[in-house]
């Protein structure tokens, strides 16, 4: 029997502190200006806004032993965390409006302690131009938004690995849980890394040579019914000449229609229980153009389809 949609909550995380780029900070507010409630009200779902997290204001300041503003950083995903795992023991469905992806560490920290505590397996979809697989020895930056998913595996300072750490002791994710989806930017250590732990990376050259919708079939195989799936959405995915409000553009990514079907793919598989939307920079956009395009895109997410029907070749990740 098909469970009641469950309703949506908007977890606001206005802060860049992770990011390389002044800006991110503006996210939340970016995309409730570009309407993002009301299209999703507009879907029939029953959609609560938290209003904004509070924390700590962005000393821009360089990087300390490998990490810019880690203590910073640590309190805003603690505040994170909390509010995640609390949005998702109300049984809602947290959609964690960033700020940069740093936050992914406390948002996917919360959801997989859920899934922990309600006995469910784990899948995240990583939505990026970056691996984001870096390590305070690994980055040429400091940056923390560049390390989320080595944190979330183990990799990481003791204060962060600490927050993503299961009750039983390990960390929050393995990388076999992970789908990496629109790679196109990783650095030289980071990238000898991801191939170390056999992170599963649907890169652009894979999907200009298998396609899209083969690249969905595969990332979301072998969900089920205990499967709860977590897609962490940085913006910066999407290909600059659609989407050029975001830190760090890298030319190549998926178009438009690419997206679309990226989302519409992800929403039939009927298992998308929590998300991130993470690196929109309001400073670097173009009328909000962004921000509305991804507002568009989140529609697809959770079931928005041209016609009264679903896909046009049927397949097995598509509940029958
Ligand atoms: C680079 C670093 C990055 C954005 C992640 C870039 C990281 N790999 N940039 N997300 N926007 O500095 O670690
Ligand atoms: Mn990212
Ligand atoms: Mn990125
Ligand atoms: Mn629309």
């Amino acid at each position: 029997m098909p469970s009641l949609p469950r309703p949506l909550h908007l977890i606001g995380a206005p802060t860049d502190i992770g990011a390389g780029a002044r800006g991110a900070s503006m996210g939340p507010e970016a995309l409730r200006v570009a309407g993002l409630q009301a299209a999703l009200e507009g879907r029939g779902l029953h959609v609560v806004d938290g209003g904004n997290l509070a924390g700590p204001a962005n000393p821009w300041l360089p990087p300390v032993d490998g990490y810019r503003h880690l203590p910073q950083v640590v309190e805003w995903n603690q505040t994170v965390f909390n509010a995640v795992l609390d949005a998702l023991r109300q049984g809602h469905l947290p959609i964690l409006l960033g700020g940069d992806h740093c936050l992914g560490l406390g948002s996917i920290s919360a959801v997989a302690r859920h899934c922990a505590e309600a006995g469910k397996k784990l899948r995240v979809l990583w939505l990026d131009a970056h691996a984001d697989f870096n390590t305070s020895a690994l980055t040429p930056s400091g940056n923390v938004h560049g390390m989320p998913v080595a944190c979330l595996c183990g990799f990481g300072p003791a204060e962060l690995t600490r927050l993503a750490q299961m009750p039983g002791g390990g960390p929050a994710l393995q990388p076999a849980q992970i789908r990496q989806i629109g790679i196109r930017s990783v650095d030289a250590g980071e990238k000898r890394f991801v191939h170390e732990q056999g992170l599963e990376v649907f890169d652009m050259r894979f999907i200009d040579e298998v396609g899209m919708r083969q690249t969905m079939l595969q990332a979301l195989d072998g969900l089920d019914a205990d499967t709860h799936l977590h897609v962490s959405f940085d913006v910066d995915f999407l290909d600059p000449d659609i989407a050029p409000g975001v830190g760090t553009t890298v030319p190549g990514g998926p178009t438009y229609r690419e997206a679309q079907l990226c989302m519409e793919m992800i929403a039939d598989s009927g298992r998308l229980a929590s998300l991130d939307i993470v690196e929109l920079n309001p400073a670097l956009d173009v009328r909000n153009r962004t921000a509305v395009l991804a507002v568009d895109l989140v529609e697809s997410l959770f079931g928005k389809s041209t016609l009264m029907r679903g896909p046009t070749i049927p397949s097995r990740s598509e509940p029958g």
